[in-house]
């Protein structure tokens, strides 16, 4: 039997509730496809702060690097600032382990309604590609005079014809693997980041030409989220940066549903360092504790992070599971307008997959 070992970082809030069912529903299939996933729960986040005054060890990264995998909930504390648990954990892990693709989908799947009239299921269906190690997540930057009435900030997004080159790249082989539109959306503003963003578009015009049989469109970001509720149904791979990309895939969420039903992969895809699935959403305090969060967000996570270990089938087996589920309707989380629990959703996917 194939083994893995998965570090699991359930973080703050629903992290911790929904990661849970993602666990479940992946070891439901362990015999039957036959791997055996070895996880490690490590406790870093706002707690671990609390305690230690850093949202993970200083060893953190080294600690993850023996991994095949990380499965992370979500971070976010209403006591604590967010650059502080964005930036003391999320981030630099991307960054660490060279995560240079976010891999986030945006399906409207069946039984979902859209808050955009006219829409089926199946109709939008696209898969946005963030770049997610430069950008404006960059870590380079600082205060000065902080506290004082002359405070100031210099936050620098960093471009490099290396780092937009390979996520374009990336872009565009999904496109030409996807049975999509074989269209490549990419996302720009360098009409006012005159330098940066023109990396990114010279990036874009020196890949396009590569890809003959894909079809492509440049939108700056303002156009971008205007079309994204305009015309949902005409993108297949959207590329963008990483605020961009950030921005985008709330919208995505939105437009097919919920948020919580969107999956996400942190992938290397040289696969020289631990990917790291998470859901897109975030630590949700309002309703943290609560056990009503919708766990389909980290459950697709799960899967993608079963294809990524080479289980494809598994990953394919929880996506129909989900999407029976979704189609009967009637287990339905408070977020798509039922009265199921987080508990309840996982179970019924369970017994979906058998
Ligand atoms: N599930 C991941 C999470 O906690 N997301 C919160 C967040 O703000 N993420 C920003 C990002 O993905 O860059």
């Amino acid at each position: 039997m194939e083994q893995h070992d998965i570090a699991v970082i359930g973080g703050d809030g629903i992290g911790v509730e929904v990661i849970e069912q993602g666990i479940k529903v992946m070891d439901t299939l362990g015999s039957k496809h036959d791997f055996n996933l070895n996880y490690t729960e490590l406790p870093w986040g706002s707690d671990w702060y609390f305690k230690n005054g850093s949202m993970m060890p200083t060893d953190a990264i080294q600690q993850l690097s023996t991994y095949d995998a990380i499965y992370l909930g979500a971070v976010g504390h209403p006591d604590l600032q967010d650059h502080v648990t964005l930036n003391g954990l999320l981030l630099p892990i991307r960054r660490a382990f060279d995560q240079y693709v976010c891999l986030r989908p945006s399906v409207l799947y069946p039984g979902i309604n859209s808050p955009l009239s006219g829409y089926e299921s199946g109709d939008i269906d696209l898969v946005v590609v963030r770049e997610n190690t430069e950008g404006e997540y960059a870590n380079a930057g600082g205060f000065q005079y902080l506290d004082f009435s002359t405070e100031l900030a210099v936050q620098t997004a960093i471009f490099t014809r290396h780092g937009c080159e390979r996520v374009i790249k990336y872009a565009f082989d999904l496109a030409v693997s996807r049975a999509g539109k074989k269209r490549v959306t990419s996302i720009t503003k360098s009409n006012a980041q005159g330098y940066g963003m023109v990396v990114w578009d010279r990036a874009f015009e020196r890949i396009a030409p590569q890809y003959p049989g894909i079809e492509t469109e440049s939108l700056l970001i303002d156009a971008a989220c205007m079309e994204f509720i305009r015309r949902p149904n005409s993108f297949d791979v959207v590329v963008g940066s990483n605020l961009f990309g950030d921005i985008l895939t709330d919208i995505g969420g939105m437009i097919t549903g919920s948020i919580g039903l969107s999956g996400s992969a942190n992938i290397d895809p040289e696969r020289r360092f631990p990917s790291m699935f998470e859901p897109v959403h975030g630590s949700a305090p309002d309703i943290a504790g609560k056990g009503i969060a919708n766990p389909i967000a980290a459950i697709l996570s799960g899967a993608m992070m079963l294809r990524h270990l080479g289980k494809k089938a598994a990953g394919s087996e929880i996506e129909a599971a989900v999407l029976k589920v979704l189609g009967n309707g009637t287990v339905l989380t408070p977020d798509l307008g039922g009265k199921s629990n987080t508990v309840d959703m996982g179970d019924s996917i369970v017994a979906a997959l058998a």
